[in-house]
């Protein structure tokens, strides 16, 4: 059977690390309410990875983000919608992060990621996720 190709969304998600932790926010209302994601949003039309990852956590975090290496991609189908993730590290930004879309962020030891409640679509890769969460590269 050919494979569907409704509607792919394209996402980027920094790996944002300080000191052993790692930042995640608590989604607000709305999809996945609730849910502590790794900082990022949509690829607009026009902009390339790297640089919508960059406006994303300006937007969402008042930071400006140099962006690392893409370190991991997946995919995952919510209903209709499929998503595309790529997720890049990041470990130099000037500024503080502060929470401008989040309900509450947090710096999150590396080991304590799997007890919170993380979108299905990194909690099915947590695996290979935390292998490379741990090796962080500029
Ligand atoms: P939505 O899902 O249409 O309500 O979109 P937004 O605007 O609430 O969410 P946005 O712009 O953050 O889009 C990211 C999509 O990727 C969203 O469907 C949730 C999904 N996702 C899965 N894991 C993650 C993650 O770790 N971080 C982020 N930012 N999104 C994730």
């Amino acid at each position: 059977m050919k494979p569907r190709r409704k509607l792919w969304i394209p996402v980027v998600t920094g790996l944002i690390h300080r000191e052993g932790k790692i930042l995640l926010g608590k989604r607000p209302k709305g999809s996945l309410q609730g849910q502590w994601e790794f900082p990022g949003g949509k690829i607009e039309i026009g902009e390339t990875p790297e640089e919508a990852l960059k406006r994303e956590l300006s937007e969402e975090l008042g930071i400006e983000a140099d962006i690392g290496a893409l370190r991991l991609a997946a995919t995952h189908t919510y209903g209709e919608r499929g998503v595309l993730i790529l997720f890049f590290d990041v470990v130099f930004w000037k500024g503080e992060p502060k929470s401008q879309h989040h309900v509450e962020l947090k710096w999150v030891p590396y080991d304590e990621i799997r007890q919170h409640e993380i979108p299905e679509a990194n909690r099915k890769m947590l695996d290979r996720l935390m292998s490379v969460i741990k090796t962080p590269m500029a």
